[in-house]
């Protein structure tokens, strides 16, 4: 499928961790007028508001989505809004309303203004405690015990059906954890891989919420914007799988990622109190198969823990160094 086919783009969630950077990124390729952010109350960053349109709407009422849809002529749908899974464990209505319900609102949306494309992405979180938890194969068991992973098992089911009853091209990767240097995380499991290097930066210390040997699957947001991107503009006739894809980059514990911190700065002190974010880690996969991805539309990751590491050391310390961290 040809890139040019997607001409208007939606983003939700734009002002959250995968969103605010995707948004760039897509309106660096698809022009900044092409693609539209949207959020629901927090306060976008300058970059999101000066480079493109912005908007606020509710993916939990349909008609908000739609009036931005009519307003810019959309036919394209990034759908990022959602929440996530330690929020989830302390709200899981709201995470049933938003994630279920946002997304029934979206897929409606793009099936009866005829979108060319939607992209929803799933996460580990739909994996459970009899999942295989090494090199989790495509194919498994999906039998989550956190509202966010119940969530999206049934987001993924849901987006395949609009494929094969409406025809509505529907496509998303199981995400692990992502780290990434400019918006925070919001209420995930693995957010630690990522409050880690600010703590580092700022206090020398850090207090992780899971044990030093949980080890999870992990991946750093240049590759989390690739797979996104890369997935959309892929050929539709080489894809057996549509909005479930296996996702990998890099596993580690999170000893393994102090150790590799302590690298750089040799006086980093990490102690570990699990809280309850340790029985969700529990639940998912160390490592993922994600040969599926690789044969269908060439998924290749490019950083490791070490490349990964050093560049958020530098990008974070830059901006501490700056004041602005
Ligand atoms: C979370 O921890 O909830 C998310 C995820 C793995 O989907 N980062």
């Amino acid at each position: 499928m040809a890139k040019s086919d997607m001409t208007k783009i939606l983003v939700t969630g734009a002002c959250g961790q995968i969103g605010s950077e995707l948004t760039l990124a897509l309106r660096r390729r698809y022009g900044n007028e092409n693609v539209i952010a949207v959020g629901h109350r927090t306060k976008p960053s300058e970059a999101l508001c000066t480079t493109g349109p912005f908007e606020y709407i509710d993916v939990t009422r349909r008609e908000t989505i739609e009036e931005v849809v009519r307003k810019y002529k959309i036919d394209t749908i990034y759908h990022l809004a959602a929440i996530l899974s330690a929020v989830g464990e302390k709200k899981p209505q709201l995470a049933w309303e938003v994630n279920m319900n946002g997304l029934y609102n979206v897929l409606e949306v793009a099936r009866e203004y005829e979108m060319v494309r939607v992209f929803c992405p799933s996460s580990i979180a739909a994996f459970g405690p009899e999942t295989p938890r090494d090199n989790t194969p495509q194919e498994t068991v999906l039998r989550p015990t956190t509202m966010y992973g119940v969530t999206k098992v049934a987001g993924e089911l849901l987006c395949n059906y609009y494929f094969i009853r409406f025809g509505l091209d529907v496509r998303g990767v199981r995400y692990p954890g992502i780290i990434s240097s400019e918006t925070l995380p919001g209420g995930g499991t693995t957010d630690y891989a990522v409050e880690i290097f600010y703590e580092a930066i700022k206090h020398k210390r850090y207090t992780c919420f899971v044990r030093e040997d949980t080890v999870l699957p992990m991946m750093y947001m240049p590759d989390c914007i690739k797979a996104a991107i890369d997935l959309m503009e892929a050929d539709l006739s080489r894809l057996k799988h549509h909005a479930d894809f296996n996702l990998s980059a890099m596993s580690f514990s999170a000893g393994e990622l102090a150790a590799e911190i302590r690298k750089h700065i040799p006086e980093f002190v990490c102690e570990y109190k699990p809280d309850f974010r340790q029985a969700i880690a529990d639940s998912w996969p160390r490592s993922i198969d994600d040969s599926a991805a690789r044969q269908e539309w060439g998924w290749e990751p490019e950083y490791d823990l070490a490349a990964m590491t050093a560049d958020m050391l530098e990008k974070l310390g830059r901006r501490y160094a700056e004041g602005r961290l």
